[in-house]
């Protein structure tokens, strides 16, 4: 295999999705800028083009509403072919956006993007800097219950349709969605993406938090869907310590930071489902447990919680799939190999997984998931996500994600 020429299409790929100062996810399917896209579309950037990764950073805290929250969609520009666009959030402030975040990974990857050339980077980090804290400390206020970071909507998860989501969302009222079209199935075969009812869901709970005016003490109190996903709480976790990297090289204070990263620390201990064995997402409304063992589940070394308890779930994985951590353990009943966030494999989900393991010193797992990943693309190519059984291409191509974590992690 000639990795310069793959190093070229992943280029391609990147400046194929680039609209100027943002990069869309991939063409068609998602034609708007997103935040946790635009993270790891930064880092990939960072490897060829430093001023362009900052651009990204930048465009995308344009989105950044008064109470610090980010989007997890801007829409620089009206695109058609997307359901729900601005029309649909209804809300009124320019560039427009969505009213939910997404994972809080911007800090991590600016991290990285400052680390890859300081030269360049330091202007652009003092800039961004306080853009970052008032994002964590929006968090922190609104989110952060038992040191669990909340989410309000499936989609903030970054894992839309993932099962951790099922229990909370049967008390989600669909009476009154009314008509829509949805557009996601027009780019990509349905049964690769969530269900009808999936989607009524997601809509009702937007038309809630609309009501709500998006106040988030009004949506923490109506809501029915109210979820501590351990994904994010790793996420933000991790955000939170190249967070504090940052602060301390540039002389900034330090000890709020420190004390979310306390707080948070504290919630990834109340993640841990005892009877069984796994990190796992809890159902703010009733207190369980989402008894779902995901790929989220393996973030924790990623986070710095240096906790092996989990390794014989990742062994047993590892044997039955071969192409890395798919979306959900391939013996829960509710696998389904094709189906988003239902069982296939992330590469962005195997590059954090295999991060945190390295990190951690567990260098043959990180090499594993590594390499499992580089086969992937350099087979079948830039694609959204994998089948875990035989390797098969799936969802939207050309991915900007996908591209950039061969660039920095995968190749
Ligand atoms: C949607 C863009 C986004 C990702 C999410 C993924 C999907 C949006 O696509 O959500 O409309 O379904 O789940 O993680 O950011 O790539």
């Amino acid at each position: 295999m000639n990795y310069d020429k793959i190093d070229k299409k992943a280029r391609k790929v990147l400046q194929g999705n680039d609209r100027g100062l943002y990069t869309v996810p991939t063409k068609g399917l998602y034609p708007y800028q997103w935040n946790w896209d635009s993270a790891f579309a930064a880092w990939g950037f960072s490897v060829f083009d430093p001023k362009r990764a900052w651009a990204e950073l930048e465009t995308l805290f344009q989105g950044q509403w008064d109470t610090g929250m980010v989007p997890h969609i801007v829409f620089h520009k009206q695109s058609f072919g997307y359901f729900p666009g601005p029309d649909v959030w209804g809300i009124d402030r320019v560039p427009h956006t969505s009213g939910i975040s997404q994972p809080p990974i911007a800090a991590t990857m600016a991290r990285a993007v400052y680390e890859a050339d300081k030269h360049y980077g330091r202007v652009h980090m003092e800039l961004l800097y306080g853009r970052l804290v008032s994002w964590h400390r929006w968090w922190m206020k609104n989110r952060v219950e038992n040191g669990m970071v909340c989410i309000t909507h499936p989609w903030e998860s970054g894992r839309d349709n993932a099962p951790d989501w099922d229990a909370a969302l049967i008390n989600v009222d669909t009476s009154e969605v009314g008509e829509y079209h949805r557009s996601d199935t027009d780019h990509v075969d349905p049964s690769m993406r969530p269900s009808k009812l999936d989607y009524d869901r997601y809509v009702a709970l937007v038309q809630l938090a609309r009501a709500a005016k998006w106040d988030e003490a009004e949506i923490a109190r109506t809501s029915p869907f109210r979820v501590a996903d351990c994904g994010m709480t790793f996420m933000f976790l991790r955000a939170c310590r190249d967070l504090l990297h940052i602060a301390a090289e540039f002389d900034m204070g330090t000890e709020e930071i420190e004390g979310w990263i306390y707080d948070l620390k504290q919630g990834v201990k109340a993640h841990w489902n005892e009877a069984r064995g796994h990190y796992d997402s809890v159902n703010m409304r009733t207190g369980a447990f989402t008894n779902t063992l995901s790929s989220a589940s393996f973030l924790n070394w990623y986070a710095g919680i240096r906790d092996d308890r989990q390794l014989k779930h990742l062994h047993r994985i590892l044997d039955e799939v071969q192409f890395g951590i798919p979306s959900l353990d391939p013996k829960d009943a509710k696998f389904d190999k094709l189906r988003y966030w239902r069982g296939p494999v992330w590469g962005i989900m195997n590059t954090l997984i295999g991060l945190g393991l390295a990190e951690t010193g567990h260098t043959v797992l990180a090499e594993r998931l590594r390499k499992d990943t580089q086969k992937l693309i350099a087979e079948h190519g830039f694609y959204e996500y994998f089948c875990p059984i035989d390797g098969g291409s799936a969802g939207g191509g050309a991915f900007t994600w996908t591209a950039a974590i061969w660039l920095t992690w995968a190749s």
